[in-house]
């Protein structure tokens, strides 16, 4: 384990020794609750209808009805960003109601030289939008930040020190220069990312009691919190003129990986779907004993799923789902799940796995997901509807990983 018992500070059994994996038998994506099983394209959508509601039930929580979907307002339009390349429009999203509604600032960048409505990649960011970038006009984030030796926040409070921190991760100018767009808001502007912290965000704005409100086992965690927030961003994307609406990605790395696929999986709006290293609760399997586990991800961040997932700390076979099918409730949209082959808390090889056991589903609606169960090699990008890489290194979402996302969204957004 050498590395990796740094991770483990609880004493929460982890795995990271391939031969050491014990067996597990996961559910059966085309089998129906009552043992039917899934043999057509046209009984699909009544297993899928049934899998959202087990993995709101059991894993991310129900979002509760009757919350508001509002329009935004432009705050403001560049037509020169990035030296004339971009034109960047700052947009404000109200996610509740009331005179101080919570807001969403949407980041938006499309190539000025676009002549025609443009497909877009939208991902949350970890640290505020003026990290994304080292221009120097975007607004600091304005509630709480994460404390960060990359950033140089150490109060929680955003600094202009901390401009461009994550810019690594958002290669807007490539993305542009290969004719996407790219739309992008802080995670936290709809719930700060601690235990508590949904008191000042939009899950304590939603809850009947306020801040003493007290969830129910099925209610929404954060995760299913921010997921809501990208079908928010969509919405407002969907109204722009030039942005094609029906090619928007929504994409995500690690927790914010979670987030994409569950709101990839809810919404069938978004066209295609992106899971960087997304690990434990996104695309890893839950019943594979490597890497991060039930217990320790509900150890570690009790907010980010429902109450009912508690209950399986101890017991991931009773789970009725696992994370290959929440891959699967993606198809027939493509989906690409990518890995680093240092990340090994996110499991890459049950990543994989994940894709490869979702590719049932892909193929019944005619689709052909991942090639086989056998790892792929390193830097080589494969499947069909079911794309995957995974490349040297750690755990970050890198250059290298957005030109496979850039060429897979090429074959299926072009
Ligand atoms: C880790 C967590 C992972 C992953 C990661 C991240 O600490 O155990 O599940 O979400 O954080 O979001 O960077």
């Amino acid at each position: 384990m050498g590395a990796w018992a740094a991770q483990t500070p609880m004493a929460v059994p982890i795995n990271e020794v391939e031969s050491a994996v014990p067996h597990y038998t996961l559910p059966e994506a085309l089998t129906r609750q009552n043992g039917q099983r899934i043999t057509s394209p046209q009984q699909w959508p009544r297993r899928r209808a049934e899998l959202v509601s087990l993995f709101e039930e059991h894993v991310y929580g129900r979002i509760p009805a009757g919350l508001p979907r509002q329009p935004g307002w432009i705050v403001e339009t560049r037509k020169d960003a990035l030296g004339g390349k971009a034109i960047r429009q700052r947009i404000q999203i109200p996610l509740s109601k009331g005179p101080h509604p919570i807001l969403l600032d949407l980041l938006v960048y499309r190539p000025a030289a676009a002549t025609k409505p443009v497909p877009i990649f939208l991902g949350l960011n970890f640290d505020g939008n003026h990290t994304v970038t080292a221009e120097t006009d975007i607004p600091l984030a304005r509630g709480w930040v994460a404390n960060r030796p990359r950033s140089g926040v150490t109060n929680h409070v955003a600094n202009e020190g901390s401009r461009g921190s994550d810019a690594a991760a958002w290669p807007i100018e490539r993305i542009l220069e290969r004719g996407y767009g790219l739309a992008t808001a802080y995670y936290g502007d709809a719930e700060a990312d601690f235990d508590g912290g949904w008191k000042q965000g939009l899950r304590g704005a939603a809850a009947a009691g306020g801040p003493e409100h007290r969830f129910q086992p099925g209610d929404w965690g954060a995760i299913a919190t921010w997921s809501w927030a990208l079908s928010r961003a969509l919405d407002q994307l969907q109204l722009d003129p030039a942005v094609d609406g029906r090619k928007v990605a929504v994409l995500g790395h690690s927790r914010l990986g979670k987030t994409a696929l569950w709101a990839g999986a809810r919404d069938t709006r978004f066209a295609l779907v992106i899971a960087n290293e997304s690990g434990e609760g996104g695309a890893a399997l839950a019943r594979r004993f490597f890497g991060e586990t039930t217990l320790r991800i509900n150890t570690s961040f009790p907010h980010w799923f429902n109450g009912r997932f508690k209950d399986y700390s101890h017991r991931v076979t009773d789970l009725p789902v696992d994370q290959h099918e929440l891959v699967a409730l993606v198809a027939p949209r493509p989906v690409y799940i990518a890995s680093a082959e240092e990340d090994r808390w996110a499991d890459p090889k049950g990543e994989y796995l994940s894709g490869w056991h979702a590719s049932e589903v892909y193929r019944l609606l005619g689709k052909d997901g991942l090639p086989g169960p056998d790892y792929p090699a390193l830097n080589v990008s494969v499947g069909e509807s079911v794309g995957y890489h995974v490349r040297p290194g750690a755990h970050a979402l890198t250059a290298v990983d957005w030109e496979f996302y850039l060429q897979f969204a090429d074959r299926h957004l072009r």
